[in-house]
């Protein structure tokens, strides 16, 4: 028969998007089981147009279950995604939890496919949304030129940070609408207060900081985007320097890239890459005003890809803007798809 999936986390930010994209792929699964804390047990939710009881996250709920994704915090998964395991289920745990462990494979099936057969724990991990939302694009160009360092800048979606992210964008929106703030230092702040997850207001602003403060000054954020792209690409050498922004925006990770490569690169053979790269959209004619924004492309898969340029002192380098939907690629889908690379070994056999 057809698998079973189970999706931990179902009430959550990404588990919602991940409901909506359950229904909207082919149908792979049999029964879809929905996991979540006891406190939402008994709920109802709608995934492939039925209704489904949410279930609360205990052994037993695993009984049964061939794959089992999580979209929970760290330190559940660190605690469950073993117990899962344990009962069978190959886990694509999308926490920091298991990342960056040897014994993880860490997937991206556009990029590194064949990583997920690798799994001594029975776990694959899903990478971070800032990681996956230049991945892809990155790895049809590493691909071709042979990737020698990157320069990265994100600019971060408040859903990033989950529900509570994005209420508190949308309320901090709501004190300066129509207000004349921003005009004065503090002015901002002292309207919207300390609340929420952002170290600073966000309406009306930017904030240089995501995730927490690790030694040196850099954030935890940080040096996820840069383990993370080493271990994907299989660079455990490749320098990137990474500073992370928060932005005022729903939904929808942008990044500014400086990616320098082993020979010349131009242009054109860049766009031809990019133009016929596998969830990647090209959308680069700025004489039109065409370039991808997170407005734009919110709700679609892709990694969208403009603003190409060759740098100007390096002929080995370029420097591109990237958009995705953190929520989508960044999270649900690619979990989505390393559940279907998951399920196609089972079918082989
Ligand atoms: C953010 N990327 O935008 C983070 C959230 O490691 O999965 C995801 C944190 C993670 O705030």
């Amino acid at each position: 028969g057809k698998p079973t999936l189970a999706v931990v986390g179902a009430t959550g930010a990404v588990g919602t998007v991940m409901l909506g994209i359950l229904s909207e792929r082919a149908d792979i699964w049999g029964e879809i089981r929905l996991i979540a804390s006891a406190r939402s047990a008994g709920r109802k939710l709608t995934v492939r147009g039925e209704q489904v009881e949410v279930v609360a996250l205990a052994e037993e709920a695993f009984e049964g279950v061939d794959v089992a994704m999580f979209d929970v915090p760290d330190e559940v998964s660190a605690r469950w995604a073993p117990i899962a395991a344990s009962r069978g289920a190959v886990v694509v745990d999308n926490s920091g939890a298991f990342r960056m462990d040897p014994e993880v494979p860490l997937v991206v099936p556009e990029v590194n496919p064949h990583a997920a057969r690798m799994r001594p724990r029975g776990i694959i991990a899903n990478p971070n949304c800032t990681t996956l939302s230049m991945i892809v694009a990155m790895g049809a160009l590493h691909a071709e030129f042979g990737l020698t360092e990157l320069v990265v800048s994100s600019y971060q979606a408040a859903s990033g940070a989950g529900k509570a992210g994005v209420d508190a964008l949308r309320e901090q929106l709501g004190k300066v609408a129509g207000s004349d703030l921003g005009s004065q230092p503090g002015d901002v702040r002292g309207a919207i207060g300390d609340s929420g997850p952002f170290p600073g207001p966000l309406a009306l602003n930017v904030v240089p900081f995501a995730g927490s403060l690790q030694e040196d000054g850099w954030t935890s954020e940080e040096l996820k985007v840069r383990n993370e792209t080493r271990k994907i690409l299989g660079l455990p050498g490749l320098p990137i320097a990474v500073t992370c922004v928060r932005v005022p925006v729903i939904t929808g990770h942008s990044l500014a890239v400086h990616a320098r490569f082993e020979r010349e690169v131009t242009v054109s053979a860049a766009h031809e890459i990019l133009a016929t790269a596998p969830g990647v959209v090209l959308c680069d004619d700025p004489a039109q005003g065409e370039f991808p924004t997170p407005a734009d492309v919110v709700g679609t898969d892709p990694t969208w890809v403009g603003r190409v340029r060759r740098a100007l002192d390096d002929p080995c380098a370029l420097e591109l803007f990237v958009c995705g939907d953190n929520l989508r690629k960044g999270a649900a889908l690619n979990t989505a798809q390393i559940a279907e690379v998951v399920a196609a070994e089972r079918a082989a056999l």
